[in-house]
């Protein structure tokens, strides 16, 4: 069914499908094309080839009356889809061939596509890299999320702080979705229960409409695609007449303003009562779509509800869409006449859940009597299903207490697979947020590490290395990621070590052109690139990354004649727009970095660069480029991670903790190849409950001490000398992230670092060891894992080709 057993697309036919999309689609000719209309021209033409292999897919799974997997999630971060497509149809030398034999840049175009940035960080981009794996796969899916009109906020500084600016992906038009706006449902809000005939009636306060936008999401070798449906809200009346023609012309437009308000923006500011109102209402719109879609294919094809979970598995990314529980059921009840516990039952056998942190602050909790004012009828469902599972387990785990709904314990109750992202975190959610469920429900929580896809995060992004890969261990590693194994007899081989440096010698030269030309930022490309890239928030510990440049540079200017690795330590990440101290932690960074990038004693050996608006692009061009990858966090705070795996692919060993995926990524990679430091998650929980933890290891530190000293004495920051001295304070009184404590061995070790990165060929091989042995971190096991053990998924294709 692929496009690979048509006849192959010559550079000729592909230049004369750009140029009839460009000449048909946008009304252009050639002579007078812009940079805007060749890029949608190419995306077009790209975008005709993933239609038969997606038509076949859905064909196929028709016919197969196969099981379908619903991917719920607030987040999809997907990047850019120039590369990504043409590099899965087998097309990207023959698009750069084409649109090079007219007349264009093809680097050019690519990058001017933005960046789809529907998604905060790890969370989102993993569900990007699942669709990518799903399809890959052959199993049929469908990714469920809000068409937000603006993702992730842009980032810019302004003397060092961090400012945001609204994203406008969609400014110019989308060419990859398809609208369907013959499919499109009322989404209900707030009004009344009334009691008729014994039954709950359900009556309305306010009505939007979801409305679909679809994204074929093409796999490997394009053997099948499947889809991403992403909801806009609409009004159910475009425009209010009567008021229009009495002169009221903003009262006219309101009924359509207030409801596009549900699908705006990304992560709306939830301090404020009407912020959180706001992402109550975004959760329930696009899960209530989404379950009545899923609901209306399962319906025209003839099932029989009872019957519902041998063909629909439903997983919730995390609790955001933990409401599609009580929806589910509602509509069984309230729409299909089900009764009540054969639609619990029906419901949490096609549900499961994921959760992505241990953070209490992130496991959601509503307030009772906003939920009740929004969704009066779920209040109640979750009322039944609540004491449905106090009758059937005992538990003493509620999921409606103290004035507050938690989503968390919601989720859990009614998924019949919770899972954890890491064999760490799978461990701590059994004994630490979820222990009382997990005695309750023995067996329900499993593991499922998470993956990258291989695709992007090595094929696509990292040319160099991947044609030395293909000449090396052959091409069919993209969907086998553990043949990168075969790399490993090659690692003791003085020449292919000296072609992996090169490879990641061209990759450093790109990254500093690239700052050169966007920033006017000079990087020495034979320094070592330390990088760190990620949100910004304290677990992650960027601050220790700073104190610790910090204090390089004081010891290099005591020692200016010792013998120094030079290194360019990178950052990148934004912070969320009301966290106060992550912001405090950029200023100061950049404050730092003004600094100490301007010492002429230092500034051979050390340079801080902290490019602006990290985004998934930025990525692709920084991970390939890095030399050493920090992992830093505070031991059980990281659920998985994901960056550390792309990373580690791209031959970047790791500075780390065992946290997260870390764990598992140092088993693969040996301990010998990955630079450990820190207290464990056990001796973190053991380590806060001593008094004054935080002081005394600041005291037994002079090294540490000194640099808050500075910081807090107003060294980084002349013009404000008290800028810094509440973090300062804040790390000294109660370091809850254990900076203070782990600072030492953070220090010591990255001289260990110092003295492994000055062997450069000892440092290729631990570098070329690390690719070749994280070929287990591909999302495609990931998948396979989640198809086996929580849906029960088969693939529709047959044994890969490759
Ligand atoms: O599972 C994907 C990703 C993990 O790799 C990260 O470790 C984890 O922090 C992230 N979780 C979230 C959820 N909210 N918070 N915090 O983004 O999920």
């Amino acid at each position: 069914m692929s496009d690979m057993s048509s006849p192959p697309v010559t550079p000729q036919a592909f230049s004369a499908d750009i140029l009839r999309h460009l000449k048909q689609s946008l009304g252009k000719d050639a002579s007078h094309a812009a940079l805007y209309d060749w890029r949608m021209a190419l995306s077009l033409a790209l975008r005709d080839r993933v239609v038969d292999p997606w038509f076949e897919s859905t064909r196929k799974t028709y016919e197969a009356r196969g099981k379908r997997v619903y991917y719920l999630s607030m987040e999809f971060l997907i990047g850019r889809l120039i590369e990504d497509v043409a590099v899965n149809l087998g097309l990207d030398a023959v698009a750069q061939e084409a649109l090079e034999s007219l007349g264009q840049d093809y680097a050019k175009v690519v990058a001017d596509e933005p960046d789809a940035a529907l998604g905060n960080g790890g969370l989102g981009r993993l569900a990007a890299c699942f669709m990518d794996s799903l399809s890959t796969l052959g199993i049929p899916a469908y990714g469920y999320g809000i068409r937000y009109e603006h993702g992730l906020f842009e980032q810019h500084f302004k003397d060092g702080a961090q400012m945001e600016t609204a994203e406008t992906w969609l400014a110019q038009r989308h060419a990859w979705e398809f609208e369907r706006p013959e499919v499109s449902y009322p989404i209900h809000f707030g009004g009344v229960l009334r009691e008729v005939d014994g039954a709950q009636v359900w009556e309305p306060g306010e009505t939007v409409m979801a409305s679909a936008y679809d994204t074929p999401v093409v796999g490997w070798q394009g053997r099948w695609a499947n889809t991403l449906r992403l909801w806009a809200a609409q009004p159910t009346m475009a425009f209010d007449l009567s008021s229009f023609n009495r002169g009221d012309y903003m009262g006219a437009s309101a009924p359509e303003a207030l409801a596009r308000t549900i699908s705006r923006v990304l992560y709306p500011d939830d301090t404020t009562e009407d912020g959180k109102e706001l992402r109550l209402k975004q959760e329930y719109f696009f899960t209530s779509a989404s379950i009545q879609d899923l609901l209306r294919r399962f319906l025209s094809e003839g099932g029989d509800l009872a019957a519902l979970a041998d063909h629909v598995a439903i997983q919730l990314n995390d609790t955001h869409p933990a409401i599609a529980g009580p929806e589910l059921v509602r509509l069984l009840i309230d729409a299909h006449g089900m009764e009540v516990a054969l639609a619990i039952s029906t419901a949490r056998a096609c549900l499961a859940y994921t959760n992505h942190t241990l953070l209490p602050e992130a496991l959601e909790r509503w307030p009772e009597d906003l939920f009740i004012r929004v969704l009066p009828r779920h209040h109640r469902i979750i009322a039944l299903i609540e004491a449905a599972h106090l009758a059937e387990t005992g538990s003493h785990v509620r999921i409606i207490e103290h004035g507050e709904v938690k989503m968390g314990e919601l989720a859990f109750v009614m998924a019949h697979r919770v899972n954890g992202v890491s064999a760490l975190h799978s461990d701590l959610v059994k004994e630490t947020v979820f222990a009382d469920l997990n005695r309750d429900y023995p067996g329900r929580i499993i593991n499922q590490t998470n993956g990258i896809t291989p695709r992007r995060w090595l094929y696509s992004c990292n040319p160099a290395l991947r044609d030395l890969i293909n000449e090396t261990i052959g091409t069919a590693w993209p969907d086998d990621l553990q043949q990168l194994e075969g790399l490993s007899t090659h690692a003791s081989d003085a020449a292919f070590l000296e072609r992996f440096q090169a490879a990641k010698d061209t990759n450093k030269a790109r990254l500093a052109n690239w700052l050169k030309a966007r920033d006017g930022v000079v990087l020495d490309p034979a320094a070592m690139f330390d990088v760190q890239i990620k949100r910004i928030h304290e677990y992650k510990r960027q601050l220790m990354n700073l104190l610790e440049t910090i204090a390089l540079w004081n010891d290099i200017r005591d020692t200016p004649n010792g013998n120094w690795t030079p290194r360019v330590k990178i950052f990148g990440g934004k912070a969320a727009p009301g966290y106060v101290v992550a912001k405090e932690i950029i200023h100061l960074i950049n404050d730092a970095a003004a600094l100490i990038n301007a010492d002429p004693v230092t500034k051979d050996l050390l340079q801080i660069v902290y490019p602006e608006n990290y985004n998934v692009s930025m990525a692709e061009i920084l991970i390939p480029a890095a030399d050493l990858s920090e992992q830093i966090s505070t031991a059980g705070k990281e659920a998985s991670g994901t960056g550390n795996m792309k990373f580690a692919l791209n031959g970047a060993p790791t500075i780390g903790t065992l946290d997260g995926a870390n764990v598992e990524i140092r088993d693969c990679v040996g301990a010998e190849n990955f630079f450990l430091f820190g207290l464990t998650a056990a001796e973190v929980v053991a380590r806060r409950a001593e008094p004054s933890y935080a002081r005394r290891a600041v005291e037994a530190s002079p090294r540490l001490a000194r640099v808050l000293k500075q910081i807090e004495s107003g060294v980084f920051s002349p013009s404000e000398k008290a800028r810094y001295a509440g973090l300062v304070q804040g790390l000294v009184d109660h370091d809850y992230f254990l900076v203070t404590c782990d600072f030492d061995s953070y220090f010591e070790t990255q001289r260990e670092v110092d003295t492994a990165f000055a062997d450069q060929s000892a440092w290729t091989r631990m570098a070329a060891l690390n690719t070749a042995r994280v070929g287990w971190f591909s999302s495609d096991r990931t998948i396979a894992g989640y198809a086996r053990d929580i849906w029960n998924a088969p693939s529709l294709i047959g044994p890969r080709r490759s």
